[in-house]
């Protein structure tokens, strides 16, 4: 039996668990394909798994979890720095991808397998144990190259049962999303965790809000989005009604990633007479919060603590606050077994990120309403921006901008955007100020360099960045009025 996947071997085979386009296969066929693939893999150190948002992908993960192997989500559209860093960093010993996928050269060296999703085997006896890892997913930090958060297998089974308890999630759920598959929100939430429930998933290749109406006029139940999806649905709705209705027949809208403006939320309550639950999670703890199916989803919050996690609050001088009075703010500081094990050969931010109790420092700042519903009021890292639900360090965007001939030195901050929550801003002092790069250069150098999602949306050319007497950049200083 698998221990994380009971519905491969306990449920009917004939059952549907994925869906990618026309392409979809059913608990039987999942096990198959999964098994003969873990069969290949098995023994292997680490697997990277070329995560475009197609069948193959999912099959791949599920195998590696199988075997019994740690699965290394890449971004397909990772520049060559940002893919060049997390192929050293984790060293993988093969690559997974769907046949006819391009890979680009940083991959070529490794050993690569294809995924065939017709392909059948046995399904290998689960040997990994509880605190082995699952996953290694890459997550920026505010200065320097992505880390490796490594997901031990008891992380992912035990987040996904707390939000099944918190949302009434079951096998007869059909879940609807249009997320990356290189993060913890489309990944473990979005695949694994309509798996793990023995239900089933329809991915919609990439978000649209016709993808949404569609599948939920069609018989999916719940719907899983970043703010900026959901963002896109509320500006639709007012032209379409057919939206509207998918909208109101789902049993439950769920965004998360990034705060969801109250604005949208009350523009799609009001359009659809469906409230989003929002719940708050990070790769390096999964899930944290979330407001319960039957609690009140009250715009702003993020819920209540899931079953079996610990959240406190806490001063920056260590003073734990107890009020509940929707007021004092504090470190959002969690424990419990949905947590990440460590950073991957990186003892000394794996070592400050946790305080010497074992609580882990989410670095979110929030508040504590009376009934217990916890608000995120902001961060402390000035220096970390949430641009469509993705976490972006200023600093490895300054740093590839550095790697351009024509800028001699940069700054890059977030400035609040409606659609993307936040919006990339780069500050830049031209080499050259006769000749000053364009904002399409330097966003193309840095999509290429590290990823398009990373991009500076918005440029501003400075002859020189405003600095301390220390030296030290004042980035609150750089703000366009
Ligand atoms: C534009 N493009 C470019 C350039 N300019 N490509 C290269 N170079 C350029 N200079 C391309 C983009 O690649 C993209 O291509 C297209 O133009 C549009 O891009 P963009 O405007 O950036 O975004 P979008 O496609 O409109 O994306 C919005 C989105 C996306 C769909 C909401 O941001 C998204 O999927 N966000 C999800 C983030 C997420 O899953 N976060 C989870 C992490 P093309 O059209 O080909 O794509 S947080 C997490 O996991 C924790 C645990 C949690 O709590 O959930
Ligand atoms: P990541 O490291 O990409 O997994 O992003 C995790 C961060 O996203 C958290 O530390 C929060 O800052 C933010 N986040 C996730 N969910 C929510 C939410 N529902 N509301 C506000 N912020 C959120």
């Amino acid at each position: 039996m698998s221990t994380l996947f009971p519905a491969l071997t306990d449920g009917p085979p004939g059952r549907p668990a994925l869906r990618f386009g026309e392409r979809s296969l059913t608990y039987g066929e999942l096990g198959a394909a999964a098994g003969a693939l873990a069969g290949r893999i098995g023994g292997a150190g680490r697997v990277a798994v070329w995560a475009t948002p197609v069948m193959e992908t999912g099959v791949a993960v599920v195998a590696a979890l199988l075997a019994g192997v740690p699965a290394v989500p890449l971004n397909p559209k990772s520049g060559e720095k940002e893919l060049g860093h997390i192929l050293s960093d984790s060293a993988p010993s093969l690559v997974l991808a769907a046949p006819g996928d391009d890979l680009p050269a940083a991959l070529r060296g490794l050993e690569r397998v294809d995924v065939d999703i017709r392909e059948t085997g046995p399904l290998p006896e689960d040997r990994a144990g509880d605190g082995d890892p699952a996953l290694v997913v890459y997550t920026s930090g505010t200065t320097g190259p992505p880390k490796g958060a490594v997901i031990p297998r008891r992380a992912v089974a035990a987040t996904l049962d707390a939000v099944a308890d918190a949302w009434q999630w079951t096998g007869d759920d059909v879940l609807v999303h249009g997320l990356p598959l290189f993060h913890v929100h489309g990944l473990v939430l979005g695949i694994l965790g309509p798996l793990r429930r023995g239900g089933a998933v329809r991915h919609l290749g990439r978000f649209s809000t016709a993808g949404v109406a569609a599948e939920l006029g069609s018989g999916a139940t719940m719907l899983f989005g970043v703010p900026t999806m959901y963002h896109r649905i509320a500006e639709t709705l007012p032209d379409d009604p057919e939206l509207a209705k998918a909208l109101g027949r789902a049993r439950l809208l769920v965004s998360g990633s990034a705060a969801l403006p109250v604005h949208d939320h009350e523009r799609i309550a009001a359009a659809t007479g469906r409230r989003v639950v929002e719940r708050y999670g990070m790769t390096e703890t999964l899930m944290n919060t979330s407001v319960r199916a039957d609690g009140e989803p009250r715009a702003g919050t993020v819920g209540e603590p899931l079953p079996g996690v610990e959240l406190r609050l806490v001063e920056d001088d260590g003073t734990q606050i107890t009020a509940y009075d929707g007021e004092s703010v504090g470190e959002i500081q969690v424990r419990g077994p949905n947590l990440f094990t460590e950073y991957l050969n990186r003892p000394d931010a794996t070592a400050a990120a946790f305080t010497a109790d074992g609580w882990f420092r989410t670095g979110d700042m929030a508040v504590r309403d009376p009934d217990g519903y916890v608000r995120i009021v902001g961060r402390k890292a000035t220096d970390l921006i949430k641009s469509g639900g993705y976490k972006i360090g200023a600093g490895e965007i300054e740093n590839a901008l550095l790697e351009h001939p024509g800028v001699r030195e940069a700054a890059v901050t977030g400035e609040p955007d409606p659609d993307l929550g936040e919006r990339i801003v780069a500050w830049v002092v031209p080499a050259d100020p006769q000749a000053p790069p364009t904002l399409e250069e330097l966003a193309g150098h840095v999509a290429r360099r590290l990823a398009p999602h990373k991009r500076p949306r918005v440029l501003h050319h400075l002859g020189a960045l405003p600095r301390n007497d220390m030296g030290k950049i004042m980035k609150r200083t750089l703000r366009h009025d």
